[in-house]
């Protein structure tokens, strides 16, 4: 039973993961006449048709500015996207929806603490990040660093794709500013200890910003829990539309930092002299935002929010178990990149002789959607020597069959190239 409440819909009650794959309109479909087996999640997930009905419905009948108009549209629009707002809040359990601030993903949310937060660091100060960052949360720190005269510091992995704990205590230190990492890897699947490395990284008088960007759709993230100073997501890897995000940020730093963008309603006042910036979290909300996107967001939000989350955790979990057995037992020369004891959804491998672009195209004519690459994640890929890799990544909608999907292909690979 995946269904958390019996009130939020009675209806579902009845659902098991299978059915649930019939929310996913893009899942019915036939990939070069195959039955399509989508394991590029941590890429983008697809998204239910609850989140299709909405965004049709805003366009359609409610569409208008927010936050400007007395009338009816506009009035209609500023509920519905300020609604989404309250919901975000209350999937992630932060104070407050002034802590809530709508970007367009993820990349936009750390740019925007690199750029507003970062005006503050000096020659000499410190900004740590993780060896297993994704690209968006690696260049963002490097700019900064290179404005200001900062210094990027980076905490090692073992050979199993997890976080060094030791080193990363080490190279906290009084000069450290910002702490930035993932919650989840995108390139390995390892799921960081975030709580901890937070109440360590303040021990020493950090803040923490945590790339929650694939976390949020495999777990049940609490800003209270983690205590972090800064929670960074996209909306399309939660099962809502490109162009949205959210940066959560605690009110207290939030309300100290320089606007990120200038323009309509970031301001409460202006004239040539000077301009004064209107309340949290508007002021970071400059021009007129991704209204149908939000609400889009919005209906993601109510989607996940009438999911077990436990059950997805397992459910996922058992996926990634029997892939990493069957990819390990049965293609020779297969090696998982990425092995750490708590990972969530992803699984990287190799195999030898055979280039992870030739085992995506392969596996693709089969109807099975994998990403290959570097992953946005290139120090990670140096660090365990290999280019690329090939990854499959779950969420709740597969199931087994899309495992036998992806072995099937991949046994096809090794068959071409192998003979
Ligand atoms: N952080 C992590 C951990 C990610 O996985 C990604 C996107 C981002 C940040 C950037 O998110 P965006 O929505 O702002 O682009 N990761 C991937 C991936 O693994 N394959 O394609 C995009």
């Amino acid at each position: 039973m995946i269904v958390a409440t019996a009130e939020r819909s009675a209806t579902r009650l009845q659902r098991d993961f299978a059915a649930l794959r019939k929310d996913f309109p893009a899942l019915q479909q036939l990939i070069h006449g195959k039955p399509l087996a989508y394991l590029d999640n941590a890429a983008s997930s697809q998204s239910p048709t609850a989140v299709h009905e909405a965004m049709a419905l805003q366009q359609r009948l409610h569409h208008s500015n927010v936050h400007r108009g007395v009338h009816q549209l506009s009035e209609r629009s500023t509920a519905a996207y300020e609604g989404a707002r309250e919901k975000v809040r209350r999937f992630i359990n932060a104070s407050s929806t002034t802590e809530i601030v709508f970007t367009r993903g993820t990349t936009e949310s750390i740019n925007l603490v690199a750029a507003s937060f970062g005006q503050r660091l000096r020659a000499g100060d410190e900004v740590l990040i993780t060896w297993l960052e994704h690209h968006s949360n690696i260049v963002p720190w490097q700019l900064l660093c290179e404005r200001t005269g900062a210094r990027l510091v980076v905490s090692p992995i073992r050979d199993d794709g997890s976080l060094d704990g030791a080193a990363f205590e080490q190279l906290l230190n009084e000069r450290t500013r910002i702490v930035a990492l993932a919650h989840v890897s995108n390139a390995l699947g390892t799921l960081n200890p975030v709580a901890e490395l937070v109440a360590k990284a303040h021990a020493a008088g950090a803040v923490v910003l945590v790339d929650g960007a694939q976390a949020v759709p495999h777990l049940r993230v609490d800003m209270q829990d983690l205590d972090c100073d800064f929670y960074a997501f996209s909306g399309h890897k939660m099962f809502g539309p490109t162009g949205t995000g959210v940066l959560y940020g605690k009110r207290a730093h939030l309300e100290t930092m320089p606007p990120y963008q200038g323009g309509g309603d970031m301001i409460l006042t202006v004239s040539f002299e000077r301009s004064t910036y209107n309340a949290l979290p508007y002021k970071f909300e400059a021009g007129t935002p991704n209204i149908t996107g939000v609400v889009g967001l919005g209906a993601a939000v109510d989607y996940l929010e009438s999911i077990d989350f436990a059950a997805v955790d397992a459910h996922e979990h058992a996926l990634l178990e029997r892939a990493t057995e069957r990819v390990l037992a049965e293609i020779p020369g297969a090696r998982i990149v990425g092995t750490a004891a708590r990972k969530a959804s992803v699984l990287s491998f190799v195999v030898d002789g055979i280039h992870a672009h030739d085992l995506g195209t392969i596996v693709d004519r089969e109807g099975v959607a994998i990403r290959t690459g570097h992953h946005c994640a290139m120090p990670v890929m140096e660090r365990f020597g290999v280019a690329a890799t090939a990854r499959a990544s779950f969420a709740l909608y597969n199931n087994h069959d899309d495992v036998d999907r992806l072995l099937a292909g991949l046994q096809r690979a090794v068959e071409i190239f192998r003979g």
